[in-house]
This record gives structure tokens, C-alpha cells and sequence, in this order.
């Protein structure tokens, strides 16, 4: 066990849990990420409710939102870590694990600070129904985080997270990684969706998204390749599509794909941003709303 306040130590053993062989792509970086941006990215600004404090996702009524399927891995995956390091809060250990997991796998540094809180009951957590819906388009990307207080320019950046890891039928129905290194943080997602020929396709269980068939793949009759590993095609949600169908997002998405420090730089502040949503510091970065409509009471 760490000392409390230890934040090094728990980096790095968050950093010593993401290499999982026979895991996905041998990573648990992508599930961390994504599981830091959902413990977040329910907040709302009207009302000053949800947000990365108090870590609802552990209740089934925040958990078990079809929109969260898969991120129980992702919790899995740190139970290691909390029970090396108890003093940490859930809330603190899923956002750090979100910013180690980005830094391992090739992202910036993130700025990250700690004192999130757990709450104790299930009383406050954020309804269900306030992440995005990836079969809808641009207007559901605004309703969305416009509702957390992004801009057209923060959405693109942030869905640059799309970068890593991939889609499980069993988990969202959507199938297959947007990229072909999903544990390599990059601007190729900006790059593939500006420059492959996205087809549209209903998988069997009737989901619809857009796949890249690499034409290479054809001569495999048996769609193995030469290392006898499986090519699967690339995809893309209906709402990546929006991103170079809609006139004010797709200028960001060009300039994401030409540039990958602009990119890096923005992705940086919109993810530190998402993660500090609904959290208001004191000059020291203490949190001074612990207990307001956020929940957020010391477990
Ligand atoms: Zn995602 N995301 N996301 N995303 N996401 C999935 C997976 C991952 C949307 C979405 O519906 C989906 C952001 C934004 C948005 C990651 C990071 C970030 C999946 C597949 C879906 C359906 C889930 C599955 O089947 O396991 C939508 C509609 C978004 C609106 C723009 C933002 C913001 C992210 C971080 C900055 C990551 C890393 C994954 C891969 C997870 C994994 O397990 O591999």
C-alpha cells in the first residue's frame, strides 16, 4: 500500500495493468479512456449535474445504462490498482486511468488533479440517456455536448479518441476498430475518415455503420492474411460520418488529418476539460463543491 496522495505510484501501476494479452488488441488503454470520457460525459450544465465526480457508474442505475455495456471490464481491469492503493477515490482512479492509458499508448500528457469524490448511495446519479447515440448524426453531437458546454471545434477534437481501441457487437452492436493500430494514439482516424470510401452496411443483427474493405483484403479468399491473422474491415459510426458531412465540423477534422501537434494540443484541453466538468477548485485545486447536487460524498 502507497502512501495517501501518492499519485506516482498509482500511474504507475495503472500503466503496469494495460498491457493484457488475449485482451482485444493486448490493451486495456482503450476501455480506460473510454471509461473516463462516460464516467464524465454526463454532465450537464443547466442543472450542474453529472460529471466525473462521484463515480455513479458503480450503481446499477448509472452502470447498467446500455450506453456504459463493457466499461464493467474496464473497472475490472483497476480493481488491482484501488486495492493496492485504497485511498483513492473511484472517481480520481477511472479519470487518471483515462490520462495514463492516452500517455502509454503514444497521446499527450493530460493534465489531471486529483480530489473527486464517491458517493455513497445510488440517490444522485445522472440519469440514464445523456451519452451520445452513435447511429444518430451532427445535430445529436450538438445537442450533446453543447449540454456540457463544448464547442463545434472541442467535438472534433474529442471525438479524436476514436483513435483508439474498437466497437464489440456485444457491447454497442457496432463492430471493428476505426484504425489499424487501435493502441497507438494518433491523428489517423482524422486521416481514414477524410481519405477511405466509407460504404454503408447493416450488419446481420441489423446495426448500420460504415466500413473500409481493404481491396488488398479480396485476394485472401479465406481473409487471412499472411500472418495468418484475421483483417478485419475498418469502420466508422454514423456519427464520425457526421463529422466530414457537416460544413463547421469537417474544417476541424482537415485540420486534425494535416496536423498532428494542433491536434494533440486540442485533444489535450477538451479532455482535461471533459474530465474537470461540474468540479469547481479553490486556488489550492482543492474541490470546494463536495456536496452539492453532484453527490460527491467521501465513501
Ligand atoms: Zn467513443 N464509442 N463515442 N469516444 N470510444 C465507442 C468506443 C470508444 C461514441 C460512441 O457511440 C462509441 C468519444 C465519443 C463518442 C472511445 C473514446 C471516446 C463505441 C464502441 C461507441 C459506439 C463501444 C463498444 O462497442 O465497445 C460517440 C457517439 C461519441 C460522440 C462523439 C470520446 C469523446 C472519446 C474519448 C475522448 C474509445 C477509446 C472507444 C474504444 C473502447 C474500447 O473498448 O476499445
Amino acid at each position: 500500500m502507497s502512501s495517501p496522495g501518492d499519485y506516482e505510484a498509482v500511474r504507475k501501476d495503472i500503466a503496469a495493468q494495460l498491457k493484457k494479452p488475449g485482451y482485444d488488441d493486448g490493451s486495456a488503454g482503450p476501455v480506460f479512456v473510454r471509461l473516463a470520457w462516460h464516467s464524465a460525459g454526463t454532465y450537464d450544465l443547466e442543472t450542474d449535474t453529472g460529471g466525473s465526480n462521484g463515480a455513479g457508474m458503480r450503481y446499477e442505475a448509472e452502470g447498467g445504462d446500455p450506453a456504459n455495456a463493457g466499461l464493467a471490464h474496464g473497472r475490472a481491469f483497476l480493481e488491482p490498482v484501488k486495492e493496492r492503493h485504497p485511498w483513492i477515490t473511484y472517481a480520481d482512479l477511472w479519470t487518471l486511468a483515462g490520462v495514463v492509458a492516452i500517455k502509454e499508448m503514444g497521446g499527450p500528457e493530460i493534465p489531471w488533479q486529483s480530489g473527486r469524490t464517491d458517493l455513497v448511495d445510488d440517490s444522485k446519479v445522472p440519469p440514464r440517456g445523456r451519452l451520445p447515440d452513435a447511429a444518430l448524426g451532427a445535430q445529436h453531437l450538438r445537442d450533446v455536448f453543447y449540454r456540457m458546454g463544448f464547442t463545434d471545434q472541442e467535438i472534433v477534437a474529442l471525438a479524436g479518441g476514436h483513435n483508439l481501441g474498437r466497437c464489440h457487437a456485444d457491447r454497442s452492436g457496432f463492430q471493428g476498430p476505426w484504425v489499424n493500430n487501435p493502441t497507438r494514439f494518433s491523428n489517423q482516424f482524422f486521416r481514414l475518415l477524410l481519405n477511405l470510401e466509407w460504404k454503408l452496411v447493416t450488419l446481420p443483427h441489423g446495426v448500420q455503420q460504415y466500413i473500409y474493405e481493404d481491396p488488398d483484403m479480396a485476394d485472401e479468399a479465406d481473409g487471412d492474411d499472411e500472418d495468418g491473422e484475421k483483417e478485419e474491415p475498418l469502420m466508422m459510426l454514423p456519427t464520425d460520418i457526421a463529422l466530414i458531412t457537416d460544413p463547421d465540423f469537417l474544417p476541424w477534422v482537415k485540420r486534425y488529418a494535416e496536423d498532428k501537434d494542433l491536434f494533440f494540443d486540442h485533444f489535450t484541453k477538451a479532455f482535461a476539460k471533459l474530465i474537470e466538468l461540474g468540479i469547481r477548485r479553490d486556488e489550492q485545486g482543492h474541490i470546494i463543491n463536495t456536496d452539492n447536487k453532484l453527490g460527491g460524498y467521501v465513501s
